[in-house]
């Protein structure tokens, strides 16, 4: 993988780890960590020895959201349009197209758009210092990033509207409890968590990976029937694949399964 400048990447073993890398800015995203995020995503795509993208944020926060200097002293020809498609809604459309695990391991603040990227993943361990702050409405702004989107599924209608209109800035124990975060661990625990669950999806089978993901992002919109035939195509994918005759081999030798993604 080549080298970015606002994130770090480390891959080891099937898991692709990203490093916000803005500690300064509070991991703040500017046109070009936008940019290098979906090069990232881009290339975990494409490669099969890449099979889980992990990302988490260096120094006190996650991310901040958009970086305030960059998009400050614009003019009425700013085209707000222009720049969420460019940046955050490619960055989340890249997310859900990587037929892959991506996981948050949330350090810190998530505010804004890293808010939206943060649920944009498909799954979240926070620290205990992470928090999970709208921001939008405290600026004179309205969700971007698919936080309208993701909060209600995630956290029913009533509960998104009320964190929305009082920006309210949730706590990992609170997001824990009420589904925006998966886990909530010890802040010098977190990351090996985090890592350990990776490491589990890297030995798993990546078409059964694939074809779930597939699915999951089509169940809240599909009706019943549209499901049931998405589902039928899934399998129909993955029960033709080496990996499903190896798992169900390994079942019946009792033995742990090698996962090759073939
Ligand atoms: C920052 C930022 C930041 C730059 C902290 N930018 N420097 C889309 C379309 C176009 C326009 C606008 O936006 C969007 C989408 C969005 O994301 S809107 C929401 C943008 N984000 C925010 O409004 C969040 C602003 N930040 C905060 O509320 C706080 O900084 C949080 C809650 C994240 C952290 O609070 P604290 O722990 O008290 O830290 P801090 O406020 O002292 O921040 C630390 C440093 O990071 C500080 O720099 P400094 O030089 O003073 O140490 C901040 O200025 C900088 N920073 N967020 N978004």
């Amino acid at each position: 993988m080549r080298d970015f400048e606002t994130i770090l990447v480390d891959v080891t073993d099937g898991v692709v780890e990203i490093t916000l890398n803005r500690p300064d800015k509070y991991n703040a995203l500017n046109t070009q960590m936008a940019n290098e995020l979906v090069a990232v995503c881009e290339v975990v795509a494409a490669d099969p020895s890449m099979r889980v993208l992990l990302v988490t944020g260096a120094g006190r926060g996650f991310c901040a959201g958009q970086d305030l200097a960059e998009v400050a002293d614009r003019d009425e020809s700013f085209s707000f349009i222009e720049h969420l498609e460019s940046s955050y809604n490619r960055l989340v459309r890249a997310m859900r197209g990587v037929e892959k695990p991506i996981i948050c391991a949330v350090n810190g603040a998530a505010a804004g758009a890293g808010l939206g990227f943060a649920l944009a993943a498909d799954l979240r361990y926070a620290s205990e210092h992470a928090k999970f702050i709208p921001a939008f409405i405290a600026i004179g702004l309205a969700p971007d990033s698919g936080v309208s989107y993701w909060l209600p599924r995630l956290i029913g209608v009533a509960r998104a509207t009320e964190m929305l209109y009082r920006n309210e800035r949730v706590s990992a124990e609170k997001a824990a409890e009420i589904g925006l975060v998966n886990g909530v661990f010890a802040a010098d625990a977190f990351l090996d968590e985090a890592r350990a669950i990776a490491k589990q999806f890297a030995q798993g089978a990546p078409l059964g990976f694939a074809m779930t993901k597939r699915a999951l992002n089509q169940s809240l919109v599909n009706s019943l029937t549209e499901q049931l035939d998405l589902e039928a195509e899934c399998q129909q994918i993955a029960g033709h694949s080496a990996d499903y005759k190896e798992g169900v081999a390994a079942f019946y030798e009792k033995r742990p399964p090698v996962f090759t993604g073939k």
